[in-house]
């Protein structure tokens, strides 16, 4: 319960029944949190505000802060503060991590928010531990510290230096603000107070990435009384990590421009038709997925068909998914058409399979919808019982392609195949279209594809 720091919900309910706060006697996390409450609230922002809780003892803040809440996984703040930051460029949005959290599993997530600029104030809390699994050795644990994991110090040669957060991000161009306080006594924390309401300030103002780092006692995990723990936080930590401010732009910072929008299809491809997609309740959804080899032009030949689906007039997308593997191993990716608005760019059962390899042919063949086609080619033999209701389409693409002098334009003569089985529901004249397209900076080889996408056609109308 605490009724003058607004900003907070006036009690702690949670789940467990609990109604006071999580954290131990003389842990700085309270002091900090109690900052940030008062800070939103006096500037009036908690309704504009979104907080983003971490992993570790600071878990809970949803319990505590009376603003827009989102829990984030272990060490991803970053990540999903800029998520947030950039969907909903008016918010004020605050990411607030620990030592273990930001400074090991998170670090290049924070470190590269940190170098985009992105537009959130994050809050480090610096108690040289993990401590809400148990006092192990944390990046920040400084040398000779003990902890369960160093339990004769932390030795540098063989752990490396304590990470000092704000100097390595001081070497970066974009932050707006960088600075390092201390909760451990009132002088400082009225520092504290005014860093805090800094950061905050900057995101009120849509200036960019604050970065505040606040050195914070842990008297239960460095086995010391609140008093004595407040003191090795002025005496010793402070030694490792100097208070200071790094960087201060902002005064001179501009306030940030929206963001354009995230890269559309259109712009992945190169070309973009500039054709806006309609309305269509009666055509319902068509999923897609190509797969084979990498290096087989899987995704090309996805790139081109959601294209062409684009001139069409019809909602799409297209959505690869790259096996761990260089070149030759696994690739596919999934096109879905649509009427409407696409729900979700994965086709988990495929309307229609295109299978260049065996492996994709046989981890594939079983996903695809009853009703749905699988076309393939022959010289995979199938060597399993398909799947039920399922059309399975040999197709000669391989042998096409060779015969027509380009053998490498196998996914060409599939798309050929696709478009004479009458398993696309997209006009010819916009499939060549998107293929000359995908062959834009390539020109010699448009007639070529062409040539393959003809005589496939023709192979396919005759075997069928
Ligand atoms: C992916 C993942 N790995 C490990 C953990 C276990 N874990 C929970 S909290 C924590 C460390 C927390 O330390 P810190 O970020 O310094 O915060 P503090 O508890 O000190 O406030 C770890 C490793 C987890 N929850 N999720």
């Amino acid at each position: 319960m605490n009724k003058e720091a607004t900003g907070f919900y006036q009690t702690f309910d949670r789940k467990d029944g609990g109604r006071t706060t999580t954290y131990c006697a003389g842990c700085g996390h309270g002091i900090i949190h109690k900052l940030i409450a008062e800070a939103i609230a006096d500037m009036g922002l908690q309704d504009r505000t979104v907080f983003v809780s971490p992993v570790g003892c600071a878990a809970f803040c949803y319990y505590y802060f009376d603003c827009g809440n989102v829990a984030a996984p272990h060490g991803r703040a970053s990540a999903v503060a800029t998520g947030i930051s950039r969907s909903l460029p008016d918010k004020v949005v605050i990411a607030y991590q620990g030592d273990g959290d930001l400074g090991a599993i998170g670090f290049n997530n924070a470190f590269q928010a940190a170098n985009r600029g992105e537009g959130f104030a994050c809050f480090f809390i610096n108690n040289s531990i993990y401590a809400m699994t148990g006092g192990q050795m944390a990046p920040t644990t400084m040398a000779g510290q003990k902890t369960t994991t160093t339990p004769y110090g932390r030795d540098v040669t063989r752990d490396g230096y304590p990470l000092k957060v704000c100097e390595v991000l001081a070497q970066l161009d974009a932050p707006t603000y960088i600075e390092r306080v201390s909760v451990a006594d009132t002088k400082r924390i009225m520092q504290a107070r005014k860093a805090v309401r800094k950061a905050i300030e900057v995101q009120r103002d849509g200036k960019g990435f604050a970065f505040v780092e606040v050195l914070s006692p842990c008297p239960t995990n460095w086995h010391m009384d609140p008093v004595r723990s407040a003191e090795h936080c002025n005496e010793v930590m402070e030694k490792t990590f100097p208070l200071g401010c790094y960087r201060d732009r902002t005064a001179d910072a501009e306030p940030r421009r929206p963001r354009e929008a995230t890269t559309t299809l259109a712009d992945l491809i190169g070309s973009g038709s500039g054709i806006e997609p309609v309305v269509d309740e009666s055509f319902g959804t068509k999923g897609m997925k190509f797969s084979g080899f990498g290096g087989q032009g899987v995704l090309s030949l996805g790139l081109v068909v959601a294209e062409a689906a684009g001139r069409a007039g019809r909602f799409v997308s297209w959505f690869p998914s790259y096996g761990p593997e260089q070149r030759g191993g696994a690739a596919s990716c999934s096109v879905v058409m649509g009427g409407t608005e696409i729900g979700s760019p994965t086709v988990d059962a495929p309307d229609v399979l295109v299978a260049m390899n065996r492996p994709s042919l046989e981890r594939f063949a079983s996903t695809v919808r009853e009703g749905g086609t699988v076309l393939y080619d022959p010289s995979t033999p199938v060597e399993f019982a398909p799947p039920s209701g399922v059309r399975m389409v040999p197709f000669p693409a391989i042998e096409v392609a060779k015969s027509c002098g380009v053998p490498k334009a196998v996914n060409t003569a599939f798309l050929g195949a696709l478009s004479a089985y009458g398993l696309l529901p997209i006009p010819d004249e916009d499939l060549l279209a998107a293929l000359a397209d995908s062959f834009a900076s390539k020109p010699h080889l448009v007639e070529k594809n062409v040539k393959v996408f003809e005589a496939a056609r023709q192979a396919a109308l005759g075997q069928r």
